[in-house]
């Protein structure tokens, strides 16, 4: 796609890439239009309400808050899927680009995405989001350079607990298993995950509205209890690189790992999905994990994309669209 020049100016360039790759983040100068957000903020009241433009192809096993939750974290998964307001934002042009640039990719597709909304507390705790890395959680996924793009809905200063970073925590070793987006206790996390040797590498992201914070699938992040007087509502917009596939991942018990977008990914020609585990053409042994593979018309192995299965036809219409 060609760019504006008004959005090739806001692209990172070769020292904003260089930073990203050393540190594991990039933010971004205002980059989304006051009107695009203003639209956005709109999507997140009609999901939590329950209304749907699209339905998804599977119902559980994914963050779906619904009002018999309660006053907590709401954390609700692939709603770009689900939500034509949230589709539109985070179909803006320069995510993809500035993804691309950072990735050094010149493909980038949509993975998931997070709609987190932390409703403000006064008291001494509140809600939180734990200290994790996002990869620990796509095991099935090749590419070692998936990133999240941080949306906040308004302005977030400090005080609203934005998204917070582990600057250049991407390069550590052992990060895979850090699937502790739900935990609550931030402090005794820190203490396991990141150390007192590295308190002073965390990076609170305030941002104005508008702006963007893009983080490595391998950084360790979290976010603290918003102190803010409402609620600190964002979109986690998890993107692929063109080169990610899937591939079979077994866990600790030897079983094949498995996520809501390996349900919601293409199946190949014959209706199999790759994630299961079949013989191999030439042995009729099992694939070894990380090789899960198709065959083409050839017999060639043949990797197949991770592409979500997205609705096409227009979204149902609502009230309000009515004349
Ligand atoms: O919204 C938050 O506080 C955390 C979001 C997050 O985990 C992410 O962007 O990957």
């Amino acid at each position: 796609m060609r760019l504006s020049p008004e959005v090739e100016r806001l692209l990172p360039g070769e020292k904003d890439v260089a930073f990203y790759e050393e540190h594991g983040y990039y933010v971004t100068p205002k980059a989304l239009p006051d009107d695009v957000i203003d639209a956005a903020i709109r999507g997140p009241e009609h999901h939590w309400a329950g209304e749907r433009d699209w339905r998804l192809l599977v119902s559980g096993g994914f963050g779906d808050w619904k009002p018999s939750d309660g006053d907590t974290i709401r954390n609700s998964e692939y709603t770009a899927l689900q939500n034509r307001e949230i589709r539109a934002l985070g179909q803006h042009a320069i995510i993809g680009a500035i993804a691309g640039r950072l990735t050094r990719s010149s493909e980038i597709r949509l993975w998931d995405d997070q709609l987190v909304s932390k409703p403000p507390s006064a008291g001494p705790g509140g809600p939180v989001v734990g200290w994790h890395t996002d990869s620990a959680y796509w095991m099935t996924c090749t590419s070692e350079d998936m990133l999240t793009a941080w949306i906040p809905l308004h302005d977030c200063p400090v005080e609203m607990g934005p998204v917070i970073y582990v600057d250049g925590s991407h390069q550590g070793p052992d990060t895979e298993s850090m699937r502790t987006f739900n935990s609550q206790d931030l402090e005794a996390l820190e203490r396991r995950l990141i150390g007192e040797e590295n308190k002073s590498l965390k990076r609170v992201i305030a941002l104005r509205k508008g702006q963007m914070s893009f983080h490595h699938c391998r950084m360790i992040h979290g976010s603290d209890v918003n102190r803010g007087d409402r609620p600190r509502t964002s979109i986690a917009l998890h993107l692929q690189d063109g080169k990610n596939r899937h591939r079979m991942f077994l866990n600790e018990r030897g079983e094949p790992w498995h996520i809501t977008n390996d349900d919601l990914c293409r199946k190949d020609a014959n209706g199999h999905h790759t994630a299961i585990r079949r013989p191999s053409p030439s042995s009729g042994r099992p694939m070894a994990p990380g090789k899960a593979r198709r065959s083409g018309p050839t017999g060639a192995p043949r990797e197949v994309p991770f592409q979500l299965v997205m609705a096409r036809r227009p979204p149902r219409p609502r009230p309000e669209d009515c004349p």
